[in-house]
């Protein structure tokens, strides 16, 4: 018998089963990048998940990257997703925020006052950006003061404070996928000479500044952190991968957060990356509860609790074509199949209009 299905006790929260929604980005945020009623219902539909994340919330003006993402930094913003994490509860599920700095995956036009992108060092990502007048190539960012860091810190702590007035259950802070914390961890992108570059110890600084930040004000178990350490996605990657994210996972469980989410192998992509680092080694490093993600169909879910290679088992696409997911995966029903084309803006169509079985 799987507890796939079970309940699972993360720290002092009682999660209805073992399965996890994935941060999604939707771009389907209003005016001023507030939560709107429509995103209440998007994920109240999926509030049988054990946990969800949210999609990725950008900390500050400047760690926006897309058109329409959230943020949490604003009044307005903090009372938008007071919404989602009402509609959430009340339909008794788990939500936690995702804090999110895209640093130089940006643009002028995504920036306040066309300001440029900022990075850990001036490296220009070979990639494009929708700014709302269509694809257009990224730019080069300008590299962070050394002054500046200890505001960017502010950023995510403030972010944290603001996510427990909104009513999450907790945070992930997201160093995955090439963004700013990404950026920072990895040597193709960071180039700095200061003590936040060089040294793995340097590189993950950063990451690690911002983890106790959010753990002066969450509590340890309710923190999370996001990584991809093969995932080449943002145009990122870094000559060793192995001891840097050995390292990172060691630092974290010294620090008892309650859970790293780890995307094995290609974000949205390929599980095998054929590089020789097995990313299972993090789960062994790591004492707290292990999160694995990417590619994930029912029966890996299933050989991953068999084998115990995992806690939870967080699902992405799946869980945008399917609200009710995890009875469907109970029930081994067949799957609606998502639809790329409504992944990003728009309204309900492709949003809160895929069907559930049973209601
Ligand atoms: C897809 C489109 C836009 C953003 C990530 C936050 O990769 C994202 C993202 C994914 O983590």
């Amino acid at each position: 018998m799987t507890d796939l299905f079970q309940p699972y006790q993360l720290g002092n929260l009682k999660l209805a089963n073992r399965i996890v929604m994935a941060p999604l980005t939707r771009s389907r945020a209003g005016a001023g990048d507030v939560p709107t009623p429509l995103m209440a219902t998007y994920y109240a539909q999926r509030a049988s998940a054990g946990l969800i994340i949210s999609e990725g919330t950008q900390i500050s003006p400047h760690g926006k990257g897309y058109i329409q993402t959230p943020g949490i930094y604003s009044a307005e913003q903090i009372a938008g997703w007071r919404l989602v994490t009402d509609a959430v509860h009340a339909a008794g599920g788990t939500i936690m925020a995702q804090l999110w700095h895209v640093g130089r995956i940006s643009h002028p036009e995504l920036q306040p006052d066309g300001a440029l992108p900022v990075a850990p060092s001036a490296v220009l990502p070979v990639g494009q950006v929708f700014t709302g007048r269509g694809m257009v190539d990224m730019v080069l960012p300008r590299a962070l003061e050394l002054a500046e860091i200890p505001s960017i810190i502010a950023d995510y702590r403030q972010a944290a404070v603001n996510a427990q007035a909104t009513g999450f259950d907790g945070v992930e802070i997201h160093a995955a996928n090439g963004y700013l914390l990404d950026q920072f961890l990895r040597d193709k992108t960071n180039r700095r000479s200061d003590e936040y570059g060089g040294s793995i110890e340097n590189r993950a600084r950063l990451l690690l500044e911002v983890t106790d930040a959010v753990l002066e004000v969450w509590e340890k178990e309710r923190v999370g952190v996001r990584l991809s350490p093969l995932s080449p996605v943002n145009d990122i990657d870094d000559s060793d991968p192995e001891p840097l994210f050995s390292y990172v996972a060691q630092a974290l469980s010294r620090r008892e957060i309650g859970f790293l989410h780890v995307i094995e192998g290609v974000t949205g992509g390929a599980r095998e990356t054929g590089h020789s680092f097995q990313i299972s080694r993090l789960r062994s490093i790591f004492a707290g509860t292990y999160i694995a993600n990417n590619g994930y169909t029912r029966e890996l879910a299933l050989a991953a609790r068999a084998s115990n290679s995992a806690d939870l088992i967080s699902f992405g696409k799946a869980f945008i074509a399917n609200p009710d997911l995890v009875e469907r995966l109970e029930q081994d029903a067949p799957l609606n199949l998502p639809d790329p084309a409504t992944f990003y803006g728009g309204a309900e169509v492709g949003y809160t209009d895929y069907p559930a079985l049973f209601v």
